[in-house]
């Protein structure tokens, strides 16, 4: 019998070989393997709270205490964890690809830095930056638990975590070097994201729109699984490095790095 998912591996290899216009947009299901819990779906919960209900600057105004137990938890969790395969191998396809390779991810856990990867753009900010609600210094704290729970900032006014809740704006350069990333790939890697929240599930359809192939690697169905050309379904720790096998051995290995992103 025909094995579709080695099929699927072996055409998206080739994609990637012939491609120096790469973007993946990375979601949390690439830091599942690294026992980080998504935001959505099995293990997703904190405390019976969804996700909706505690990143956005509502729940923090009434309850800041609250919103800083979620993230202090995560914050434990995350500093306690390694990058797994996943993060490794899109780190090896950014030394093999250089400038022809770009990652954005909406994490926020900072593994992916971790692993190597050195171009990658945060689109929803970075779990261990904090930021002054009153004077706005940002400052980068990796205390885990944190000593005093909500935090304040030397001006005595509240810190909020350094990351974009619903209703406010990506950053604003993040979002121009993404949106230009998208619009020039040849090749979108939609990895363990179900692709609901926008405006960064819209990059891939600015990528499809533009003309770039659409590749979906996630555990489960997607919301825009439609745009793909490949589906593979199964995890980004197991895909991901089969994919940087099979690109190795086929012709075109380490002709990235001339175009730019
Ligand atoms: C695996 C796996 C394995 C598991 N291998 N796979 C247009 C249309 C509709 C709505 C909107 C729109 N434009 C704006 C909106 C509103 C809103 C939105 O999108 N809402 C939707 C939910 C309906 N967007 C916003 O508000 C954004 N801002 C904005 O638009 O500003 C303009 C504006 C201003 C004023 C008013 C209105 C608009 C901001 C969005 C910010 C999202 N923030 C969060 C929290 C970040 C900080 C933190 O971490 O605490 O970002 S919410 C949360 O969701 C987090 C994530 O980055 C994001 C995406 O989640 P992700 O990564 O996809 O995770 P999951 O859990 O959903 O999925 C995991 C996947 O992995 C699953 O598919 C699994 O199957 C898979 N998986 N194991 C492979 N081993
Ligand atoms: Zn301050």
């Amino acid at each position: 019998m025909l094995d579709v998912m080695s099929s699927a591996i072996d055409s998206l290899s080739a994609a990637l070989r012939k491609s120096n216009a790469i973007v993946a947009l990375t979601g949390a299901g690439i830091s599942a393997e690294s026992s980080i819990p998504t935001f959505r779906g099995a293990g997703g919960l904190w405390q019976n709270f969804q996700p909706e209900q505690l990143a956005n600057l509502e729940a923090f105004e009434r309850d800041p205490r609250l919103v800083w137990e979620w993230y202090d938890w995560r914050r434990g969790i995350i500093s306690g964890a390694e990058p797994n395969r996943g993060h490794r191998a899109l780190a090896e396809i950014e030394r093999r690809k250089g400038s022809g390779f770009i990652l954005l991810t909406q994490n926020v856990d900072g593994l992916q830095d971790r692993a190597g990867s050195r171009r990658v753009v945060k689109l929803h900010g970075d779990i261990w930056q904090m930021r002054c609600t009153e004077c706005g210094t940002v400052t980068f704290n990796h205390e885990a638990p944190l000593a005093v729970l909500p935090p304040h900032c030397s001006c005595h006014a509240l810190l909020r975590p350094g990351v974009v809740w619903f209703g406010e704006s990506l950053p604003e350069l993040e979002w121009q070097r993404a949106v230009e990333a998208s619009q020039r790939a040849d090749l979108f890697l939609l990895i363990g994201t179900s692709a609901v929240v926008y405006p960064a599930a819209g990059l891939a359809e600015t990528a499809h729109q533009a003309g770039a192939r659409v590749a979906v690697i996630n555990l489960e169905t997607t919301a825009l699984d439609d745009l793909a050309e490949w589906t593979l379904r199964g995890s980004a720790g197991q895909i991901l490095p089969r994919l940087l096998e099979q690109e190795s051995s086929g012709p075109g290995f380490g002709e990235g790095g001339s175009s730019s992103h």
